[in-house]
């Protein structure tokens, strides 16, 4: 029996890596009747057929499963934004924030093309992040700028790449994984939307151990799943200092005694970041309200 890794899922066939070496491999008979679904990130065992085919015999259990992209297993997601054009938009950030906070996903933010931008600005990005605790790199990845610490990260995990189109994720993978050839720029974006159809995601192997996935299909605008007395959870300052609040129901938005409310008048909590929580939480109110 062999240990792989579904790497890609297709038409009822399922690309296995052991190694270096993709096997093609069908799922044994009882896995249908149990209607269970083998996605990409899954660990396997199988039995070969003959030398590139085979049957796969176990899943292993799961650590994760994440829903947009389909994939089992990841560890970590790389928010990848472009510093300048397009330029980045901090309630994004904060949109993307939450997704990977309720996903459970180990985050690195990564702001890209630092060569076009101002050092002061990408400082004080850097700051608002770093400040709440999140990891921070500035990478230039058209010129291979920063790359090696992006790279060290990677190891051994399965990453996902998300962020808006044009931050430059293909680029930086292209730069972490020469041989990759991800299709950059305008092209990219037209076939990127077309490919939004397939439902699953493909891991990219890294020389280094570990694999990759260049996605465009992170959702970040549904919250839909989200109870608003838990998106505080979501946003780690906040979720810090709630405990301080008068009401252990406090969903600091207008309630008396708000520990959240006067850390940003404090500038504990950058205002912005608190907006972008206000936002959200009118959001998830405003979906729930035909129940
Ligand atoms: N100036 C500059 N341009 C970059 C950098 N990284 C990517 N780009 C450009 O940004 C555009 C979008 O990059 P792409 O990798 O396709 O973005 P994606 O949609 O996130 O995959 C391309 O024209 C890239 O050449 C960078 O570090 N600096
Ligand atoms: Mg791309
Ligand atoms: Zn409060």
């Amino acid at each position: 029996m062999l240990n792989g890794i579904v790497v890609k899922a297709y038409n009822s066939f399922y690309y296995i890596q052991t190694g270096s070496k993709i096997v093609t491999c069908k799922l044994r008979g009882r896995f249908k009747k149990e209607r269970f679904s083998l996605t990409v990130g899954d660990e396997v065992t199988y039995t070969l057929t003959s030398q590139d085919k085979g049957v796969i015999e176990d899943i292993l259990p799961r650590r994760s499963l994440l829903k947009r992209p389909l994939a089992a297993n990841v560890d970590q997601v790389v928010l990848t934004f472009a510093a300048v054009n397009p330029d980045i938009n901090p309630a994004l950030v904060d949109r993307f924030l939450v997704v990977a906070e309720f996903s459970e996903l180990e985050i690195v933010l990564c702001i890209n093309k630092i060569d076009l931008a101002d050092t002061g600005v990408i400082a004080k990005l850097t700051e608002r992040y770093e400040r709440i605790g999140y990891k921070v790199l500035t990478v230039a990845a058209k010129f291979g700028l920063g790359i090696e610490e992006l790279r060290t990260l990677l190891h051994d995990k399965i990453t996902v790449f998300a962020g808006p189109s044009g931050a430059g994720k293909s680029t930086l993978l292209n730069a972490l994984q020469p041989g990759l050839e991800l299709i950059t720029g305008e092209v990219s974006q037209k076939i990127g939307r077309g490919k939004h159809t397939t439902r699953f995601a493909e891991l990219l192997p890294m020389a280094g151990g570990g694999f990759v996935v260049d996605t465009p299909g992170f959702s970040f605008t549904d919250f839909t799943d989200l109870a608003e007395s838990h998106l505080m959870d979501y946003f780690p300052e906040i979720s810090h200092i709630a405990a301080k609040c008068k009401f252990s129901t406090c969903l600091h938005f207008k309630e008396p005694q708000c520990a959240v409310k006067q850390a940003v008048a404090d500038n504990l909590i950058h205002p912005e970041r608190y907006e972008s929580y206000l936002e959200i939480l009118a959001e998830i109110k405003d979906s729930k309200k035909g129940y």
